[in-house]
């Protein structure tokens, strides 16, 4: 067995004869001298190899994509990616491309638009660009979930096939249960509750279906959802406290990380303590009055706070009790609100959270007022039958926070092979 040296590793080894292995990157054959760039997946090596001999066959130095492993001298040459290059090569193929790529994914900045991007995502994705959004999600989600854990949390894998719509029953795909119909979960909500009264704190990283019509730059109809809910709180203050830590773990996970200097991302300051007005505050200072925030508003809200607060998150409180879930706990000191919040950050909801209800009475009286049956929620409201802290909790939708902070105008730049109204494959 050949062991093999990574690229952003040569450096290490120079004078030493030693095999990479990846995808050619970016070959380049002059008269007196070829270069392959072979890309790993710690980054970019160059491999010196010798020009093209008039009257050989072009295949000698391989083409773009083609997966090769190449054992080398590692020399040192300063204008080579890590000061250093392989030279006398030995270039052994392992696989051939049969297709070029659908554009040249050697260029520092891609050369395509967002849906030849997307129908060719397995390939476009190797691009260094396209790809560093992904490391940045993989980091955040690593930051989550340290935070959490160190905060006496539990992970939690909850079933994707459920029985009732958690958040309401319009955007909820229905599917076929042997038989029965169910439903594709929207949100780990019921389950994550129940679960407060076995561990008091868990979370939950997992798929999210939502069957969204809408066409929008942040609306996905799959989404990954960071969940989180905690029991003994004396209201939803504390979960926003929470809220403030598990986000400042995920910028500190991805401080200094290779794919935010890429993308030349500045990374939002987590104020010690996050900026919260009231919703009717939201209302007054917008000049809207609607029962839900516009997506104008939040981006207007979200200036507001860097102006008057120097801060890229902001809490807004207190949303009418009619404009949130059953389970939703109302403020006891204002009528017709409730306890519960959203986080706005950089222009863009980015969670939603807040206290529940916890009586088992409060369960049956909240679902009478909304005209529904106990049925389709026998099994959630056992929890509660059972005896349930104060309790609440958040989720944050994590495609959403990736493509804010990359600055990604679009969703689907910061999504793993979107599904949308129109998106299915790839
Ligand atoms: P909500 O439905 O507001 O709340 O969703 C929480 C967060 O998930 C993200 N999000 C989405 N991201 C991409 N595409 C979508 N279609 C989409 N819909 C929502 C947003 C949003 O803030 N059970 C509650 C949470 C709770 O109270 O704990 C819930 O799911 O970032």
């Amino acid at each position: 067995m050949i062991s093999r040296v990574l690229s952003a590793e040569l450096a290490e080894h120079a004078g030493q004869r030693v095999t990479i292995a990846g995808w050619v990157h970016r070959r380049r054959r002059l008269k007196s001298v070829s270069f392959l760039v072979v890309r790993d997946r710690s980054g970019l090596a160059q491999v010196v190899a010798p020009g093209v001999v008039p009257g050989e066959e072009p295949g000698v130095v391989p083409g773009e994509e083609t997966v090769v492993r190449v054992t080398g001298v590692v020399t040192a040459n300063p204008q080579a990616p890590g000061g250093v290059e392989l030279t006398e090569p030995e270039i052994e193929v392992l696989a051939e491309p049969t297709e070029a790529p659908p554009f040249d994914l050697y260029r520092p900045v891609v050369p395509a638009a967002l849906p030849t991007i997307l129908d060719h995502a397995p390939v476009a994705l190797r691009h260094p660009r396209l790809r560093a959004p992904l490391e940045i999600s993989a980091t955040s989600v690593a930051g989550f979930r340290r935070t959490l854990d160190r905060l006496g949390f539990t992970e939690i894998h909850t079933p994707k096939i459920v029985a009732s719509a958690t958040e309401s029953g319009a955007n909820v795909f229905g599917i076929d249960y042997f038989g029965r119909p169910a439903y594709l979960a929207q949100s780990p909500q019921f389950y994550k509750q129940a679960m407060v009264g076995v561990f008091e704190r868990v979370y939950e990283v997992g798929p999210v279906f939502r069957a969204e019509p809408h066409d929008t730059v942040r609306h996905l109809a799959q989404y990954t959802s960071l969940d989180a809910e905690l029991g003994f709180v004396r209201d939803h203050r504390d979960v926003m406290a929470v809220l403030r830590e598990a986000v400042a773990g995920m910028v500190e996970a991805v401080r200094g990380q290779p794919a935010v200097d890429l993308l030349d991302v500045t990374l939002p300051e987590v104020p010690a303590e996050i900026p919260a007005i009231h919703f009717t505050e939201a209302q007054r200072l917008t000049g809207d009055f609607e029962p839900d925030l516009s997506p104008e508003q939040e981006r207007w809200l979200s200036e507001w706070a860097v102006r008057e607060h120097g801060s890229e998150f902001l809490f807004v409180t207190g949303y009418p009790m009619a404009k949130r879930p059953f389970y939703t706990h109302p403020d006891p000191l204002r009528e017709g609100y409730s306890n519960g919040f959203d986080l706005l950050f950089r222009g863009l909801e980015l969670v939603t959270g807040g206290q529940r209800l916890h009586r088992y009475q409060d369960y049956l009286d909240a679902l009478a007022a909304r005209g529904e049956g106990i049925g389709p929620y026998e099994g959630y409201l056992q929890a509660f039958a059972h005896g349930m802290p104060p309790h609440g909790g958040f989720a944050l939708g994590l495609e959403r926070w990736t493509a804010r902070l990359v600055g990604a105008a679009n969703i689907r730049q910061a999504t793993l092979f979107p599904r949308d109204l129109h998106r299915l494959s790839p």
